[in-house]
């Protein structure tokens, strides 16, 4: 059976396409899905794809991924991120490799956008590469879960 990976977006993530494009970019969060099914079926990796504004339902979906025996996690946290103890103590509690993304580089934005709680438990991170940082966090993760791609 194809492993499963989870890929969780944070708050505002839905707004995608209109949300500050001069930011995010014109990709809607549809068309962020689309390339990580495309991305994800070249190691034979099955999605999982949500989206939510609600900390919690971001906390349950690690959960249910390590009952899903899920391989892997993509995760951009987005307003999260430098806020969200509860989001690190799940990676913690499952120990599913995580990567984290962010659409922008957020080093180079405001202060506050800077410190990742995310970061102290994710594998590894990708920032500042557009929406296409979600296709690299996947290609990262099949490494990292030896998913091999396919020919
Ligand atoms: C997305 C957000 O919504 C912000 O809160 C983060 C991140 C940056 C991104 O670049 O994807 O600060």
């Amino acid at each position: 059976m194809a492993k499963t990976i989870y890929v969780l977006n944070g708050p505002n993530l839905n707004a995608l396409g209109t949300r500050e494009p001069e930011k995010y970019g014109h990709s809607t969060l549809a068309d962020v899905e689309t390339l990580c099914r495309e991305t994800a079926k070249r190691f034979g990796l099955a999605v999982e794809f949500r989206q939510t504004n609600r900390e919690g339902e971001i906390v349950d979906w690690f959960h249910e991924a390590k009952a899903d025996k899920a391989a892997g996690i993509v995760i951009n946290p987005a307003g999260y991120t430098t806020t969200s103890v509860a989001i690190l103590d799940a990676i913690f509690a499952v120990q599913i490799p995580t990567v984290e993304v962010h659409i922008t580089n957020i080093h180079q934005r405001e202060e506050y956008r800077h410190h990742s709680y995310i970061s102290k438990g994710a594998k590894a991170v990708i920032c500042g590469f557009g929406v296409t940082g979600y296709a690299l966090a996947i290609e990262g993760l099949a490494s990292l879960i030896g998913a091999k791609a396919k020919s």
